[in-house]
């Protein structure tokens, strides 16, 4: 089964913002099945952006991700990976969609709220990153035959 790793961001945190988002993907039906409230060390934060080291903002971003606590997740289903990214919006919240968690709730690049993978091999390199093995649960929904043809 598909899966992808989430981060809410300190400013999702900050903000208040960590039950709307979780909702979201619970309401759209993807299954949690990690989750963990962490202040990230300079050391993953430089691994997770390790794509971005060269570029100007790669300083303030590994600053601002290690300023305060994070809300990481895995999130299953299919499309998982795709239909987060769409659910969460282009990079700048100025320009997201409405209805995007970056397009209801942010203004600036650096404030966006919340991190998604961008494919699967993606996904696979996070979640590694960031959880052990034994700190995923795969489980069953009751929900799914509700949920799934
Ligand atoms: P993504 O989060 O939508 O995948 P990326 O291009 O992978 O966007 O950039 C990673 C993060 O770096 C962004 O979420 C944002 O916080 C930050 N970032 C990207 N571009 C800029 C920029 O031009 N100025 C400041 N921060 C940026
Ligand atoms: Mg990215």
């Amino acid at each position: 089964m598909e899966r992808t790793f989430l981060a809410i961001k300190p400013d999702g945190v900050q903000r208040g913002l960590v039950g709307d988002i979780i909702r979201r993907f619970e309401n759209k039906g993807f299954t949690l099945v990690g989750l963990k409230f962490t202040k990230v060390s300079r050391e993953l934060a430089e691994q997770h952006y390790d794509v971005h080291k060269e570029r100007p903002f790669f300083g303030n971003l590994v600053g601002f991700i290690t300023s305060g606590p994070v809300v990481a997740m895995v999130w299953e289903g299919d499309g998982v990976v795709t239909t987060a990214r769409k659910m969460i919006g282009a990079t700048n919240p100025l320009t997201a969609e409405l209805g995007t968690i970056r397009g209801d709730f942010g203004i600036n690049i650096g404030r966006n709220l919340i991190h998604g993978s961008d494919a699967i091999e993606t996904a696979q390199r996070e979640i590694a990153l960031w959880f052990k093995d034994e700190e995923l649960v795969g489980w069953q929904p009751h929900l799914t035959p509700w949920l799934h043809e």
